[in-house]
């Protein structure tokens, strides 16, 4: 029996990630496909709220513990993803672990963190990935990669903490470092491919399209197994 596809997309704030993640459901669905849309952080789950309450401000965590909140707010989906994924549903996914990688590691690209000096442990890139090492692997991750320029364009960031120019500024580089192949998490990515959000909704919608299709076709064709990171 067929299996559903684990569809990511990934990238700053702005980029059109939950627009498009959206779209693609409903087109795979017009097309006959069982579908799951799910976001990380999922907020409504008791680790959800934790995240949410730091987000917004409310609450503050040391960086390292409210960076395994993240990878545990994704764990705790996993069994769920495997067994739609085995039930022949895709499960498309606005943000996973390569946001968890990219906005922590960026943090220590930025002269202060909220870490004692000296850290108890660096937030390197690998430092970051392990955590989230042997959850389902994508089969395909769209990078909705967007420059400053434009996403200030579209009306600039809300209030939440890492919505600021110059954090989004370093988790467009390291997010770029992954692209490029860069450390476990680039090594380890699969298909991770990017593509230029800052071009119209119906383009960046059919660059998605063609990338979804040539996937698919990929996995049915190699009869490839659900992967894990
Ligand atoms: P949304 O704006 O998409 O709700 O995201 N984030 C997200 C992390 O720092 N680590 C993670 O593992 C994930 C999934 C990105 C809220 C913010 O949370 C950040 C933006
Ligand atoms: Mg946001």
């Amino acid at each position: 029996m067929a299996r559903g596809k684990l569809i990511v997309f990934e990238g700053l704030d702005r980029s059109g990630k939950s627009s498009q993640s959206l779209r693609l459901v409903e087109k795979l669905e017009a097309d006959g496909h069982h579908v799951l849309h799910m976001r990380f952080p999922d907020r409504t789950t008791p680790i959800g709220r934790l995240i949410d309450a730091y987000l917004k401000g409310e609450s503050n965590q040391d960086d390292h513990v409210i960076h395994l909140l993240f990878s545990a707010n994704r764990w705790e989906a996993s069994s769920t993803i495997h067994s739609h994924l085995a039930a022949n549903t895709t499960v498309v996914l606005d943000r996973y672990f390569y946001s968890g990688i990219a906005y922590t590691h960026a943090k220590s690209l930025l002269s202060s963190t909220s870490s004692p000096s000296p850290p108890p442990s660096p937030l390197t890139l690998d430092w970051c990935t392990s955590p989230d090492v042997g959850l389902p692997r994508p089969d395909l991750t769209l990078f909705l990669d967007l420059t400053l320029e434009e996403a200030a364009r579209r009306g600039g960031y809300g209030g939440e903490r890492y919505e600021k120019r110059e954090m989004q500024e370093r988790v467009r580089e390291v997010f770029g470092r992954v692209w490029m192949g860069e450390g476990d998490a680039g090594r380890k990515a699969g298909e991770f491919v990017r593509v230029d959000a800052g071009k119209g909704m119906e383009e960046v919608e059919e660059e998605v399209w063609m990338n979804v299709r040539d996937m698919w076709e990929s996995v049915e064709r190699e009869g490839k197994g659900v992967g894990v990171f």
